[in-house]
């Protein structure tokens, strides 16, 4: 019974990223795969970033932030980001090697999540001018502006 039942959508913000192969397309083509998945909508898109890499090496990044309207739990979103990385050529030799194409749930709702495939809020996130810029674009409230000071050397310009 109870599993007929629909969850409320959730509010949730997804980062993408990409330092590989035509790394603005692949991030447009990952906008566009988020939004045709199952009871999810993209409401907001960010602008596309150039950015430096950040504890990371090769090519500048492309990052976007978008908010997405999903039906689906923080776990099945995971596994749908997931095949979509996949479908994108994305290996994983090493930590934070650079990558075709890179989906973090950065917020779920108002969900704290910590589980060994999972944690929500991204513990990285307020660190990264990469996040927050792309992040204050489509939800201003949710970056406090001291945020974004911090963050400010960080090189970053919208492609
Ligand atoms: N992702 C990382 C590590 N470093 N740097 C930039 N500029 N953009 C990224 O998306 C990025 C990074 C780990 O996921
Ligand atoms: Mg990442
Ligand atoms: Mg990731």
């Amino acid at each position: 019974m109870s599993e007929n039942i629909p969850l409320a959508p959730v509010t949730a913000y997804v980062a993408l990223g990409a330092n590989l192969g035509d790394a603005a397309q692949t991030v447009r083509t990952a906008m566009d795969s988020i939004a045709a998945l199952p009871e999810t909508q993209v409401s907001h898109r960010s602008s596309l970033y150039l950015t430096t890499p950040v504890d990371s090496d090769g090519p500048d990044y492309v990052n976007a932030v978008i908010e997405v309207l999903t039906g689906l739990s923080a776990p099945e979103l995971l596994e749908k980001l997931q095949k979509i990385e996949q479908s994108a050529g994305r290996k994983r030799p090493y930590r934070n090697a650079p990558r075709t194409l890179d989906l973090d749930i950065l917020l779920f709702g108002s969900e704290q999540i910590d589980s060994p495939s999972l944690t929500v809020p991204h513990p990285r996130m307020a660190q990264r001018a990469f996040v927050l810029k792309p992040l204050a674009e489509i939800a201003p409230k949710l970056v406090k502006p001291a945020q974004l000071r911090a963050v400010r050397d960080q090189a970053i310009e919208k492609l």
